[in-house]
């Protein structure tokens, strides 16, 4: 009978459970320091890794797990969306989305509203894994209301990662005078790993990733100076290198570029204390990371990784996860993550969260907590596993909620209760 009485409100907690929404409950004790949990559980990856590869240090991956102990729910607000790839709060609270195949919408989270499609984008090439991809607002957009993306370009000879900006107009329904300001190139003809996120540091420059196109063929590229792919830029709004960037002035290399040897960034943001830059990339067959992004650094893809080819075979002559000079992951995932799209929580609405980072997973279908301290990840745990959502994007609103979407079109509003 004991044993009943726990399983009461159990029972009664699923079954108030829609298919649209998902909880957290109170199961841990109470936090005294605001920031971090501290009950710890096991791992919360249980499955084998692809490989025996030993991490540089303790904690890179399979952390101990925790629980968020503040009740919170993930409640669908709209499955309206088509292959929403980006997503980023206007200043009246209300989100602009970038949809694979070329669409900016805007969506109303607290109506459910749905916009049309906003007009005035240049096309995009959205086979495979290119399209509109991610998005950002200028941080004057009050005052200017300009956008800037990524997208796939087509082009003659094969398609691209580009950066474009324009000015969302008064009543939403356009883009104005819009323009490619900054084009990754070589130009190759393949459909896989755009990279595809640009966010604004705080001198109101833009940081955007790229990715090395995934084949043979391109994927030296990343250690390669003289080419933007497999990299994360700086530019300016008008698409220029920033000056300062670490490789300024160098002859055989690209002045845009900030850090290399990255494979495929699909996430990049700022740690709200520390103000420094981090990306979350895809590795190939077990070894996706987190790193912490700084001026100058090579990322190593792909002379060392954790992961194998997708063929089970292994990667580099010699077969290395480490190596002077290339920086190690703050963290890493074998079985992978997939990870596409991530943000540091600065609200207060669930204390627990406070600068942990939230990465949204697609083959993974969960959205990973990480709690980071001092510059190394203490502690895992996934939201939301059971909507069996690819999750795309991940941002934060200004009242404290983070909002998620995924690829069969669902936008998720992500609270305390
Ligand atoms: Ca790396």
């Amino acid at each position: 009978m004991k044993n009943v009485k726990f399983m009461i409100p159990t029972a009664l907690a699923v079954a108030l459970m829609t298919s649209a929404s998902c909880s957290g409950t109170n199961s841990t004790a109470e936090n005294p320091d605001n920031g971090s949990d501290t009950t710890s559980y096991p791992p919360v990856e249980k499955n084998k890794a692809n490989t025996d590869y030993k991490p540089a240090f303790e904690g890179q991956t399979r952390i101990a797990g925790v629980k968020t102990s503040t009740a919170f729910e993930g409640k669908m607000i709209t499955d309206a969306l088509t292959s929403p790839w980006g997503i980023v709060e206007l200043p009246d609270g209300r989100l602009l989305v970038a949809e694979k195949a070329g669409n900016m919408r805007i969506v109303d989270a607290a109506t459910a509203k749905v916009s049309e499609p906003i007009t005035g984008l240049p096309k995009v090439d959205d086979n495979g894994q290119g399209g509109l991809l991610g998005l950002t607002l200028d941080p004057s957009f009050e005052s200017n209301r300009m956008v800037y993306w990524v997208f796939s370009e087509p082009a003659a000879n094969g398609n691209h990662t580009a950066v474009a900006k324009g000015k969302l107009a008064a009543d939403d329904s356009k883009i104005e005078n819009a323009q490619v300001i900054y084009r990754a190139l070589p130009t190759y003809d393949g459909k896989l790993h755009y990279g595809g996120r640009i966010v604004f540091d705080k001198d109101g420059n833009l940081f955007v990733s790229t990715g090395e196109r995934s084949d043979l063929e391109t994927r030296p590229q990343s250690q390669d100076l003289k080419s933007a792919l497999g990299k994360i830029l700086r530019i300016t709004t008008d698409g220029k290198a920033v000056a300062g960037n670490p490789f300024e002035g160098q002859a055989d290399a690209l002045p845009e570029i900030y850090s290399y040897g990255h494979r495929n960034t699909q996430g990049l943001a700022f740690h709200p204390e520390t103000g420094e830059l981090w990306n979350s990339e895809f590795g190939p067959r077990g070894g996706d990371e987190i790193n912490l992004i700084k001026a100058g650094n090579n990322y190593g893809w792909p002379v060392i990784t954790y992961g194998l080819e997708y063929s089970g075979d292994q990667i580099g002559t010699p077969v290395i996860q480490q190596k002077e000079g290339m920086e190690q992951p703050v963290y890493y995932w074998d079985p992978v993550l997939s990870p596409s799209g991530m943000t540091f929580y600065k609200g207060s609405n669930v204390p627990e969260w406070k600068n942990n980072l939230f990465i949204s997973g697609l083959s993974s279908t969960h959205i990973a907590r990480i709690v980071i301290k001092d510059n190394k990840v203490v502690g895992e745990e996934r939201l939301l596993a059971s909507e069996g959502q690819r999750f795309r994007d991940i941002t934060q609103g200004k009242g404290g909620a983070l909002y998620t979407v995924t690829d069969s079109g669902r936008l998720y509003k992500i609270d305390k209760k």
